[in-house]
């Protein structure tokens, strides 16, 4: 599958890698390192050259507990970034916002993918995507980034999972975006404890099945922190499993800090799929 950012193609034929590039103060794994437009200029062609063939531009933490931005920051935080970027270099941008002014923003400065770990709930985003006319990641989240470790229940995680994400696909098409604009995300980590996240990834295969490309972002994550007692910087190994049990289930992008090593992962993974394909 083959999709069109803006008029650059993201192909999704075989799994693939999406860089992070955060441009926020707070950020928990690099904060503050690429806040000025050359360092993250810089930052995005070593993660082409490395192999990420989209690069996601974010200017609020997500990250639970992390503070609230205003619009007005996050667009002076992103936009010159994405300006950069888009003048330099071919590869598509997504931009990691729920806030429709700065999808606006963004996709006017040259994003071509909206990735919203609010799946369009914000009053106006779902109507704002559809105008813009780029295709959108929807993510699973419960609750806000400010609220959402704070104890998260469910019945039955994979499921409720499923139905929310068939819900948002929904209220997609009855604004216009069609399914062959939408990328589906678990959320790893949105409101989610360890056991949740582990029974989704065990699972992840059910939501493959819904048959829309499905992102996964696990990178560096407590998850790993809390399974295996490390601390952020020594979460690599832990993040390339995670990364290889999804590509194995059919996952078709892998959002990750570490591109180089994450591509090696995915192509190993991609070769043993594809073992019989070549005999
Ligand atoms: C995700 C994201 C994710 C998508 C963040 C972090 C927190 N977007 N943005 N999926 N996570 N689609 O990187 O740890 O899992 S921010």
């Amino acid at each position: 599958m083959i999709i069109d950012c803006a008029g650059k193609k993201l192909d999704l034929t075989c799994p693939q890698v999406m860089g992070i590039l955060n441009v926020t103060p707070d950020s928990f794994s690099d904060g503050g390192q690429f806040l000025r437009e050359d360092l993250a200029l810089e930052q995005a062609k070593q993660m082409m050259a490395d192999g990420a063939v989209i690069i996601d531009v974010g200017g609020e933490s997500t990250r639970p507990g992390a503070d609230v931005v205003s619009v007005d920051e996050e667009i002076a935080r992103v936009v010159p970034v994405i300006e950069a970027i888009q003048s330099e270099l071919a590869v598509p941008i997504s931009i990691d916002t729920s806030k429709p002014d700065v999808m606006r923003a963004a996709v006017h400065a040259g994003a071509g993918l909206i990735n919203d770990v609010q799946a369009l709930r914000v009053e106006g985003a779902l109507a704002t995507a559809a105008d813009l006319s780029v295709p959108v990641c929807l993510m699973h989240a419960q609750g806000t980034p400010q609220t959402m470790q704070n104890d998260p229940h469910y019945d039955d995680v994979v499921p409720e999972v499923i139905t929310f994400l068939n819900e948002r696909i929904v209220a997609c098409e009855q604004a216009g975006i069609t399914r062959s604009k939408i990328i589906l995300d678990p959320g790893f980590g949105f409101g989610k404890c360890a056991r949740h996240n582990l029974r989704l990834m065990k699972q992840l295969s059910q939501l493959v099945d819904l048959g829309l490309p499905v992102l996964v972002g696990v990178s560096r994550k407590s998850i790993i922190g809390k399974l295996l007692n490390v601390s952020v910087e020594e979460r690599l190994a832990g993040s390339l499993a995670l990364a290889s049990l999804s590509v194995w289930q059919g996952a078709k992008l892998i959002r990750t800090h570490d591109v180089r090593e994450t591509v090696q992962a995915v192509n190993i993974c991609n070769y043993v799929m594809q073992v019989d394909d070549f005999d």
